[in-house]
Formats: structure tokens, C-alpha cells, sequence
């Protein structure tokens, strides 16, 4: 293409009534400078992050989009922000899931029939409706910005208590080179087969010595979403996500279910993954 025809197509490309600018907050007339909501970000700011000058909470998670920033949570995704228990790693969430095209691609090895997640898809937002072990909803979106172990348990599986009891020594020892860690630890059946109370999940926690690190069980363990984490059906079991919520170790992927139970494997996943981005 000649020089002059690119500068013709470049032109063509500018509407001839384009306002001068691209500043949203100086298209409907407030002052970049100022802030408009008094949520602690100027307009300006507000423009640059996608976020409502108008409105003091943007994404409606109940934390003020100034604050949101200052403390390194995003004030454009409802999911990430402070938690009232659990002294919790929540995700800044720099890149957003692409929630709309969550789903499992994989089929199982031993069930021809059970679909299951597998890497490079995106993981569902697990637990929305459940719950923590203080009763808050927690799911697994709150992670995102995070490499997150999601580790698939049962309170009656004993291999999935000695795992438990190992957390704690694995997150200390995989954030020391990543620090943006996090076990997510999705229990979804007591002893009795259903859904586990937030009781139920205290007592793991704490039995297990696992403070700071979720706990979690579903509103109803047999969503598909539940079914779709597991194909090989043996517990516990882990997948690998990225910061967007995509996976990057699955079982299926390896047909090893434990393949990811020690820091070293989890950080050698995680080193990998960072590779290949390059
Ligand atoms: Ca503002
Ligand atoms: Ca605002
Ligand atoms: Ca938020």
C-alpha cells in the first residue's frame, strides 16, 4: 500500500463529526479533575478504570470503588473485594474470566460420557450460592488475579485430610516464589454425602490447620459444574488455574489424579505455564 493511500484510509477512518478527546467524563461534561460520586478517584481516574463517576460502586460489591483501588481489589468485578472473615489472598483480578465462555471441552477416560474441565478452558464461577466456613458466599471467582489449586474433597475421604493437613506448609512454601498463591479448597460432601454446613467446614479448617486458606462447599453438589471438575472420579483431586480462571493442569489432561499434591509440582505447573506465554 502507497503512503498516500494508507493516509486516505487512515482519514476516512475519522468521522467527520468526532468530538475532540476521548474522555467519557468530558463528553457528558464533568471536570476530569473533580469527583463527581466523592468516592475518593477523580473523574479522570474514573474514565481511565472503566468505572462509574456517577456511581460510588461501581461493580456493586459493596466496597467504594476509591477504596477498591487503594486496597488493590478491582472496582469493575463484583467478586473481587475485601471479606469480612477468613483473612483470605483475593485476586486483583487485572484480567477478567471470560465468564460467558466457562465450560468443560474434555471427555473423561473412564466415563466416555462425563465431560470435565480440562486446560485452556475456563472454569465456572464454583459456589456461587454457597459458602464458606463464615457463612459468607466465596466462590471461586474471588481468586481470580490468583494461580489457584482447586483441590476437590470429601470429609469422609481420609487421602483428602492428609492433603488438608499439608496446605498450609505448601502455600507458605510455592508463594515464596509466587506470590499471588492461593489453595482453593472445594469440599463438597460431609460424611453423609451432601452438602457440607459451614460448621462442617470450621471444623476442617481448623482441624487441618488451614487459616487463610478457603474452604468451601456449593449450594447443590450435583450441579454440573461439580460433576464437570473430576472426570476420573478419585478424590482429591486438583486442577491448576491461571489468574484469568482458565485451567492449566487438569487430571484429564494427565490421567493423574494427584499429579499436582506437593509444592514442587505445583510450582513446576505453574513455571511452565509462565513459559509458554512468552
Ligand atoms: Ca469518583
Ligand atoms: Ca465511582
Ligand atoms: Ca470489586
Amino acid at each position: 500500500m502507497s503512503l498516500v493511500a494508507f493516509l486516505l484510509i487512515s482519514c476516512a477512518q475519522v468521522p467527520a463529526d468526532s468530538t475532540t478527546g476521548d474522555d467519557v467524563s468530558e463528553d457528558v461534561g464533568l471536570d476530569p479533575a473533580g469527583d463527581e460520586d466523592g468516592d475518593g478517584l477523580t473523574n479522570g481516574d474514573e474514565d481511565d478504570l472503566g468505572t462509574d463517576a456517577e456511581d460510588v460502586d461501581s461493580d456493586g460489591d459493596g466496597m467504594e470503588d476509591g477504596a477498591e483501588v487503594e486496597a488493590g481489589y478491582s472496582p469493575v468485578f463484583e467478586w473481587s473485594h475485601a471479606y469480612e472473615k477468613g483473612d483470605y489472598l483475593i485476586g486483583g483480578c487485572p484480567v477478567l474470566p471470560d465468564e460467558d465462555n466457562a465450560g468443560p471441552s474434555g471427555v473423561a477416560d473412564y466415563n466416555a460420557r462425563v465431560d470435565s474441565y480440562v486446560s485452556g478452558d475456563t472454569m465456572h464461577n464454583l459456589a456461587v450460592g454457597g459458602h464458606d466456613a463464615f457463612e459468607q458466599e466465596l466462590p471461586l471467582y474471588a481468586m481470580c488475579g490468583n494461580y489457584t489449586v482447586i483441590t476437590i474433597s470429601a470429609e469422609w475421604c481420609g487421602p483428602c485430610q492428609a492433603f488438608a493437613a499439608e496446605m498450609a506448609g505448601i502455600t507458605e512454601t510455592v508463594r515464596a516464589k509466587y506470590p499471588n498463591f492461593s489453595f482453593y479448597e472445594f469440599l463438597y460432601q460431609n460424611n453423609s454425602g451432601t452438602e457440607p454446613t459451614a460448621r462442617t467446614l470450621k471444623s476442617w479448617s481448623s482441624n487441618f490447620g488451614m487459616d487463610g486458606i478457603p474452604v468451601v462447599a456449593p449450594e447443590d453438589n450435583t450441579a454440573k459444574e461439580v460433576e464437570w471438575l473430576d472426570g476420573t472420579g478419585y478424590i482429591p483431586s486438583s486442577l491448576v488455574i491461571a489468574p484469568d480462571m482458565t485451567v492449566i493442569w487438569s487430571p484429564m489432561d494427565h490421567s493423574d489424579v494427584s499429579g499436582v499434591d506437593t509444592a514442587k509440582a505445583i510450582k513446576d505447573v505453574i513455571s511452565d505455564y509462565e513459559k509458554s506465554l512468552e
